[in-house]
Formats: C-alpha cells, sequence, structure tokens
C-alpha cells in the first residue's frame, strides 16, 4: 500500500479526467487509511478544483468541464464525504444558529455547502438559504430565526462585492449589533472581510467552525 500522498496525487489525476467510479474508490481508499474527511477535500479534492479552474482560464477545460467537475464534486460529498461527517460529528449540544448563503449573482455552492456540513456537524443550527442570495433574504431570514451569526460566502471577484450590501442591510433593519457576521470562498481575503467590517473570516470550513465558535465565546 502507498502513501496518502501518493494517493492524493492519483485521486487528482482521476478527478481531472473525471473518473467518477475511481475518483470515489480513492476518497474511500483515503478514509480507511486514517484520512479525516477534511483532509480528502482539503488536500486532494479542492486543489484538483484549483487545477480545474486554471485550466479553465488558460482555455484547455470549457464550462462544460467545470460543470462535471462540480458534478463530481458534489457525488463525492453527498454519497461519501456527509455522512462520514456526520458520523464523525457527534455534537449533541446547539451552539448557536447560523444563516448562510452564497451571495447575489453568484452560482457556486460547493465550498458554501462543507461550511454549512461542518458547521451541523459540529453542532450548530444552520439554514442554508442556498446560491444567488439577495440581502433583503438574509436580512429576513436572520430576523425570523433569530441567527446568531450571518454567514455568506463568494467565488467571484465581482459577487464578493455583495457582502457590504448584507452588511448595511442588516445595519439598515437594525440588527447587525445582534448578529456576527462571518465571510468566505475562494474570492475573498481576510484584509477584504475587515474592510468590509465583517466580524470573522474563514479560508476553509474548519477555520469557519472555529471563528464561529470563537465569535459566540464557545471553547473548543
Ligand atoms: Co466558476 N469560477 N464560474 N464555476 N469556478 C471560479 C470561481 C473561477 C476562479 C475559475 C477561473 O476562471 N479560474 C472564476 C472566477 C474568476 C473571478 O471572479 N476572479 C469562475 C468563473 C469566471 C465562472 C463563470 C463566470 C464562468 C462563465 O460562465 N463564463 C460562472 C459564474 C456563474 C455564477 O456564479 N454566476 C461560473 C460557473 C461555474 C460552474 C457552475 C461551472 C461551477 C460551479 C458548480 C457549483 O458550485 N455547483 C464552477 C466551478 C466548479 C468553479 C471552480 C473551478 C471551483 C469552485 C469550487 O467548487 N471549489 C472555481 C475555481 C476556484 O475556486 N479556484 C471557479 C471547491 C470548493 C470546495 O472550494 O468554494 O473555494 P471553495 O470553498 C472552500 C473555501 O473557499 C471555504 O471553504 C470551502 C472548503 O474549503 N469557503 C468558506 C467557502 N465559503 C466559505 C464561507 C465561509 C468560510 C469559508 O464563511 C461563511
Amino acid at each position: 500500500m502507498g502513501s496518502l500522498e501518493e494517493l492524493y496525487s492519483k485521486l487528482k489525476e482521476a478527478f481531472l479526467s473525471f473518473d467518477f467510479d475511481g475518483v470515489k474508490g480513492m476518497v474511500r481508499e483515503a478514509l480507511s487509511m486514517g484520512a479525516s474527511p477534511n483532509d480528502v477535500i482539503e488536500k486532494a479534492l479542492r486543489p484538483a478544483m484549483e487545477e480545474a479552474g486554471r485550466r479553465f482560464e488558460r482555455g484547455e477545460f470549457f464550462l462544460a468541464e467545470l460543470v462535471v467537475a462540480g458534478d463530481l464534486f458534489k457525488e463525492v460529498m453527498d454519497e461519501i464525504l456527509v455522512p462520514e461527517i456526520q458520523k464523525r460529528g457527534g455534537s449533541t449540544r446547539t451552539l448557536g444558529t447560523v444563516v448562510i448563503g452564497t451571495v447575489r449573482g453568484d452560482l457556486h455552492d460547493i465550498g458554501k455547502s462543507i461550511v454549512a456540513t461542518m458547521l451541523r456537524a459540529a453542532g450548530f443550527n444552520v439554514i442554508d438559504l442556498g446560491v444567488d442570495v439577495p440581502p433583503e433574504k438574509f436580512v429576513e431570514e436572520a430576523i425570523r430565526n433569530k441567527a446568531d451569526i450571518v454567514a455568506m460566502s463568494a467565488l467571484l471577484t465581482t459577487t464578493m462585492l455583495e457582502m457590504k450590501n448584507v452588511i448595511e442591510a442588516l445595519k439598515k433593519a437594525g440588527i447587525r449589533d445582534r448578529v456576527k457576521v462571518v465571510v468566505g470562498g475562494a474570492a475573498v481575503t481576510e484584509d477584504y472581510a475587515k474592510s468590509i467590517g465583517a466580524d470573522g473570516y474563514g479560508k476553509d470550513a474548519v477555520e469557519a467552525v472555529r471563528v464561529c465558535k470563537q465569535l459566540l465565546g464557545i471553547k473548543e
């Protein structure tokens, strides 16, 4: 049996040739070798996705290939990794309520859904609003669900600007001081998060969970 590093490298190759069965087999193998679901995401699946994005930029992949890559990622999550994360989560406490969504104009949902899954596994009550969520919907759902945290994801440099609009809408509705705002997604940086007045930023799902806990004063 080879190392996990070797397996991850084969897994990335299989991902980029859209070998669905091969990818699923290797994800299961990595878990059986002791890898955590988050390691499989961050060390194999996400880097493979990023390479698909670079190939798209270079004109080597077309939109159709990005769609298939998205479908493959989602199948692996739904069939293998989400059940595994839930199985390992095991939190019996309810830590707080998070309203999460991908901002208006943005249809990327894979990263946001991973963050939602990890938050649930950690014990948060998560209301997932899906993609292309307008500011007023974030506000409405935050009020309706008495949210402790409003969490936003954006993958496009154009749509990340919407995050500021959501924060403005929360202020206008008079609830900005009652909710914490956490942001993330490939387009977003910690500096950008600070510049729009967000309370927290996560570079990946594990960090997002850590930041949400910290903001609510919950000890690890
Ligand atoms: Co899109 N796309 N895409 N795409 N796509 C990017 C983002 C891009 C960087 C690709 C590229 O050109 N290199 C580029 C954006 C360029 C830019 O703005 N600078 C791009 C483009 C241009 C587009 C279109 C405009 C293409 C077109 O139509 N011509 C179009 C836009 C559609 C729209 O949204 N309006 C488009 C469409 C699509 C598909 C539908 C084909 C598909 C999405 C499928 C789906 O989501 N159901 C797609 C894909 C797959 C990608 C890439 C290749 C991969 C995204 C992904 O799923 N990554 C992407 C390239 C890239 O990201 N490098 C790209 C895996 C996922 C696990 O990572 O979402 O980053 P990510 O989430 C991470 C962290 O960021 C973090 O945790 C997650 C787990 O680690 N995180 C948070 C995420 N949200 C968080 C929230 C938090 C905290 C952490 O707190 C709340």
